[in-house]
């Protein structure tokens, strides 16, 4: 088949396959897709995203699949365009993003030779399903690589037109089990929610009695059952002690206290998943399921008890807080938090937003849609921007983004589009404390490391991010207090801006401490 020919069929099969849309890179090898998949963009059978960084074009992929629910094909040329993929592709396979990486070869006889741009980039992404035939794409969760040689001549003229996209929905994000596990009554039980954990976990905690311990990007931290400062309170309450088996949904990892909740031998876990979600070791205590049916709900005091120990520690830390004449991470949080409409959609950085997120988002009300996403397969500080404006890309409506300064500048590039790109409406808040604050609350935050702390882990860069956004042509604001916060985020964004909040590194390590502490005098 010629070149162009194999281009057609490849992006028909992925149209049948519900694509709508599709990023691409610019190459030579893979000039036939590219022109096939404008072809197929200009009888608006999908819609195209062209980026120059494979790597940012891939977490835009990402993004895109994520909020959509649907493959998204990313195309790039031969040799070291195909590498720059890998991050998302390896953050995909963690968490079934169905990201198909499109990655154009030359002919199998260069392979070995001294041929431009020819390396062996077959199976590049260990772990991830390989295709060379398009006919073996069928769909399934999680990501695949269709490598496709494309010998010459490349081109012979306009590509073909005549797409055809299919009009299947897109499929659930997830789907009932067809056997789930019965949970007697009896024990004492917490749900925990993970990441992507579905609404599942609060319909169980809901018909248990239960409380829910759901982390931001669970999609279950709503209702009456869950409690915001539901970490803190397994640190420091000894209500903790008390759990006798936990039920838990979706990948956790955001915590200490709850991977060390998930561990202890006293403790039998119910985990709705597989290993690949389970943050700890599997052993004997633990029973894998695929979903939970709960027979009736539990005597109402122990969910009242997590109940007014929560409203308490959420007391205290707003006194602390309040007593607090700067500005502090946490407020940020929530002033982030509270700026997501509902059906609005929310982007989080690893590192400290998620966790001060975790502690500060109130539950939201059930059925109001907001989507809350968040690299989690790998907690990379890599592809956030990205990945943000492909999200919202995705989804339409109101978007925020909240990372950290060093997650922005590591993605600072995801900025970089055409001026004839589609830009969603997308407002970046950066907690800007020039440096990882997150390092200050972990053991080489401790005064014995504090001779090196800053040069490797601090990390501080000194750069302008206004600076940045002019370089990328991105609008730029500056808010220094919550009330400025929330009024730059009460004004809808008109394209992409950013909002940086400028806020101190060198406290973090005390503020968590006098955060624990207030808590553990209120709920100790
Ligand atoms: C790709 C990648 N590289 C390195 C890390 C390790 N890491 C975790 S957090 C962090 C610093 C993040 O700093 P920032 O974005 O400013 O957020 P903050 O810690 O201040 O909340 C680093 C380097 C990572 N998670 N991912």
């Amino acid at each position: 088949m010629s070149a162009a020919g194999t281009a057609r069929a490849v992006v028909q099969r992925l149209l049948d396959l519900g694509v709508r849309e599709a990023v691409v890179a610019p190459g030579s090898r893979s000039g036939p897709l590219a022109l096939a998949l404008a072809q197929a963009d200009r009888e608006a059978a999908l819609r195209l995203h062209v980026r120059l960084d494979e790597r940012t074009a891939g977490f835009l992929a990402l993004g895109l699949s994520k909020a959509s629910r649907r493959p998204v094909p990313v195309l790039t040329t031969s040799g070291t365009a195909v590498a720059n993929l890998h991050p998302a592709m390896l953050e995909a396979l963690h968490t079934g993003v169905r990201l198909v990486a499109l990655t154009a070869d030359r002919p199998a006889r260069l392979r070995g030779t001294g041929a431009n741009q020819t390396t062996d980039q077959r199976h590049i992404f260990p772990g991830v399903p390989y295709l060379e035939d398009v006919a073996g794409l069928d769909g399934s969760a999680g990501p695949v690589q269709l490598n496709v040689e494309l010998d010459e001549p490349l081109l012979q003229g306009p590509a073909e037109g005549g797409y055809v996209r299919s009009d299947a929905d897109a499929p659930p994000r997830h789907r009932r089990a067809s056997d789930p596990f019965r949970l007697a009554s009896g024990p004492r039980t917490v749900v925990v929610a993970g990441d992507d954990a579905g609404a599942a976990a609060r319909v169980a905690a809901e018909a248990g009695g239960w409380p829910l311990l759901a982390e931001p990007s669970s999609g279950a931290r709503t209702g009456t059952h869950a409690l915001a400062t539901y970490r803190l309170l397994l640190a420091h309450s000894p209500l903790a002690e008390q759990v006798e088996r936990v039920v838990s949904f979706g990948h956790p990892t955001l915590s200490r206290p709850v991977a060390r909740l998930l561990s202890r031998a006293d403790v039998e876990v119910v985990h709705v998943g597989t290993e690949a979600t389970f943050p700890v070791a599997v052993d004997e205590r633990v029973r894998l399921v695929e979903g939970v049916e709960v027979e009736g709900p539990d005597p109402a005091d122990w969910l009242d008890d997590w109940r007014t120990a929560d409203a308490r520690a959420r007391a205290a830390v707003d006194t602390l807080l309040d007593a607090d004449p700067e500005l502090t991470p946490y407020e940020v949080a929530r002033a982030v938090a509270a700026a997501v409409p509902p059906r609005g959609l929310l982007v989080v950085g690893s590192s400290n937003p998620i966790r001060d997120l975790d502690v500060m988002a109130a539950p939201s009300t059930v059925g109001e849609r907001r989507l809350v996403l968040a690299n989690r397969g790998l907690a990379g500080i890599d592809g956030t921007i990205s990945t943000a404006l492909g999200a919202a890309l995705g989804r339409p409506g109101p978007a925020l983004a909240y990372l950290g300064d060093l997650t922005f500048l590591h993605d600072a590039n995801g900025l970089l589009a055409g001026p004839a790109e589609p830009r969603p409406d997308l407002t970046l808040v950066v907690a800007s404390d020039d440096g990882g604050s997150i390092f200050h609350t972990l053991e080489q935050g401790a005064p014995e490391y504090a001779e090196d702390f800053e040069r490797v882990f601090g990390t501080p860069t000194g750069v302008s991010i206004a600076a940045v956004c002019a370089a990328y042509g991105v609008a730029h604001e500056t808010a220094r207090t919550a009330d400025e916060l929330a009024a730059a985020l009460g004004r809808p964004a008109s394209g992409v801006r950013v909002v940086e909040v400028p806020l101190r590194r060198d406290r973090r390590r005390e503020q968590t401490a006098a955060l624990s502490a207030a808590v553990r005098d209120a709920v100790g």
